[in-house]
Order: C-alpha cells, then sequence, then structure tokens
C-alpha cells in the first residue's frame, strides 16, 4: 500500500482507488526542476505499485500545468554534462516511469504545457483539458528544440504538418485546436477539470485491474506496429482475458441483470 511522503514540489493524493500527482511549484509556473521531475517518478512508481490505486492522474494548477523545463536550472548545463548525464534522463525517473506504468496515466490540463510541460502530457495515456489549455513546443525560442519526446510524441498525436509548425515556430495550440487535432480526448470547463479527471479515472479503477492492463497495452501497441501486428497483438489479448474470472463475472453478470463484482481491482 501507498506510504505517504512529504515531497518539496508535488502533491499527492488517493482517494477511492485514483491517485492523483499535483505538480505544485507555482511561483515558477511548475517549472520542471529536476527534483519536481524526480519526484514525479517516484510518486508514478509509489502509485504503480500501490495494490488501492487503479488509475494515476497527473495535474497542475488551475492556470498552469507547466511551462516546461526550469530555464535557470538548465541554462548554464553543459553539453559535457547533459550528454554524460543523458538529460532528460537526468530526470530519467519521471520519463521512464510514466513510459512504463502499466496503471493508465491521465494528464488533467488546464493552462500552459509548454515545452517539458506538453512533453509530460503527451507522455500520459491521454489528455483532458480545461477551456483554457495551451499546448505548445518554444524550445526554438531559447535556442534549443524539444528534448523528451516533443517532436516525436506530438508528430505521432497531431500529424507531420502541425507538429512541424509548432515545433519550428513555438506556435502555441488553445483547446480547441488540440482536441480538433486529436492530442487531447476531450474539452471541459475549467472549474469541471478536476471532477471530470478524477470521475474518469475512477470509473477506469472500478474495471478488472488485468483487464484494463491489456488493453493500455493494446492500443499502445498499435500506435508503433504495423496493423496486422497489432491486430493479431489485440486477438490474442481478447482470447486471454476469457481466462480472467473477471471476464466470466463481466458476462454472466450482464446476463443476469446485475453490477459485476470484479475480483482483480
Ligand atoms: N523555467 C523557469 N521559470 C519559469 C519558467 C520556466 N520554464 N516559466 C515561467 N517561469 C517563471 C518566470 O520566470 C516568472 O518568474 P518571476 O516571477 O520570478 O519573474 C514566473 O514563472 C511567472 O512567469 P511569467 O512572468 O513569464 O508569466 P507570464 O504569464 O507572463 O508568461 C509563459 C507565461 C508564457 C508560460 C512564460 O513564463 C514563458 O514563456 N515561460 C517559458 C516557456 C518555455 O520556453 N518553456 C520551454 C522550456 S525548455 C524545455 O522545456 C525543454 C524540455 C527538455 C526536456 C524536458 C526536461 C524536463
Amino acid at each position: 500500500n501507498y506510504e505517504t511522503v512529504n515531497y518539496e514540489t508535488i502533491l499527492v493524493d488517493i482517494k477511492e482507488g485514483v491517485g492523483t500527482i499535483t505538480l505544485n511549484r507555482p511561483k515558477v509556473m511548475n517549472a520542471l526542476s529536476q527534483t519536481l521531475t524526480r519526484e514525479v517518478g517516484e510518486a508514478v512508481d509509489a502509485l504503480e505499485k500501490a495494490e488501492e490505486v487503479g488509475c494515476i492522474i497527473i495535474t497542475g494548477g488551475d492556470k498552469v500545468f507547466a511551462a516546461g523545463a526550469d530555464i535557470n536550472e538548465m541554462k548554464d548545463l553543459t553539453f559535457p554534462q547533459l550528454y554524460m548525464a543523458d538529460f532528460p534522463y537526468i530526470q530519467r525517473d519521471c520519463w521512464r516511469a510514466i513510459d512504463e506504468a502499466r496503471k493508465p496515466v491521465i494528464a488533467a490540463v488546464a493552462g500552459f504545457a509548454l515545452g517539458g510541460g506538453c512533453e509530460m502530457t503527451m507522455a500520459c495515456d491521454f489528455i483532458i483539458a480545461a477551456e483554457s489549455a495551451k499546448f505548445g513546443q518554444p524550445e526554438v525560442s531559447i535556442g534549443t528544440i524539444p528534448g523528451a519526446g516533443g517532436t516525436q510524441r506530438l508528430t505521432k498525436a497531431v500529424g507531420k504538418a502541425k507538429a512541424m509548425e509548432m515545433c519550428l515556430s513555438g506556435r502555441v495550440m488553445d483547446a480547441e485546436e488540440a482536441e480538433r487535432s486529436g492530442l487531447v480526448s476531450r474539452i471541459v470547463a475549467v472549474d469541471e477539470l478536476a471532477d471530470v479527471a478524477f470521475k474518469t479515472a475512477c470509473k477506469i479503477a472500478s474495471y478488472s485491474r488485468p483487464v484494463v492492463y491489456m488493453i493500455k497495452e493494446s492500443v499502445n501497441m498499435g500506435v508503433d506496429a504495423s496493423l496486422r501486428d497489432g491486430l493479431a497483438f489485440e486477438r490474442r489479448n481478447f482470447a486471454s482475458s476469457f481466462a480472467f474470472e473477471d471476464c466470466k463475472e463481466g458476462m454472466t453478470a450482464f446476463a443476469e441483470k446485475r453490477k459485476p463484482d470484479f475480483k482483480h481491482r
């Protein structure tokens, strides 16, 4: 079970099977310092291990998700330092932890998600955006390039034309455009964001956990594999799901017109 830790730059809350990580450096627009990314990594790992958690949310404040890497911390770094430490994998814990989590990770975004902040939302499984959300990769304007997936995940999400334009010009995309382009799954009012993200996460956490894992694995397979390989993977996972008691329970409950009582949650 999850053991409470007092973090310096994030808050962690567990309720009804949902673990919520809130980025908490409001004075600097939640800039991603090395401490913050390390702590996000530790928290995701801890929530991933916590039996009682079935879904994870990463969110920021009402006005900003995160305005990117902490430029003050980054500005004096040298190439040998970056290269030897394999930066941004100095902060690898964060990216690795989100990437490897088997539990779904939802990004709930209000305000700016820029640079590393945008990259963090895209590392999550899906993004729920408030009407105020703004996404961008402005690294070009400070003389560098996206370093934690911006040129890759944005391109996969919105296609080459938009990704290329955004990374080259630093143009920021609003929530409407982000939804239209497939970057976010849905837009909600700012004051409903926390509630909608929480209810969505609760719903996911209420389902059979191994089935949720299989769905996440299958969709992710589709991102990289050929359609043929992806379909074969899905078909095998579909058949395998019949080995879970929860599959029998779900179908029996439907036939008996009652709510399923899933064992693996
Ligand atoms: N780093 C450090 N401090 C920041 C950052 C940042 N990225 N963003 C904002 N702040 C600070 C400001 O310096 C300011 O501090 P102070 O009050 O002491 O002057 C405070 O936050 C408030 O910011 P602003 O006054 O600028 O607020 P505005 O509302 O006028 O503007 C913006 C908001 C548009 C978000 C603006 O702050 C901005 O452009 N920020 C920088 C955005 C940016 O360029 N991000 C990309 C950074 S590079 C990057 O992310 C590379 C990723 C590499 C891999 C990831 C590794 C983690």
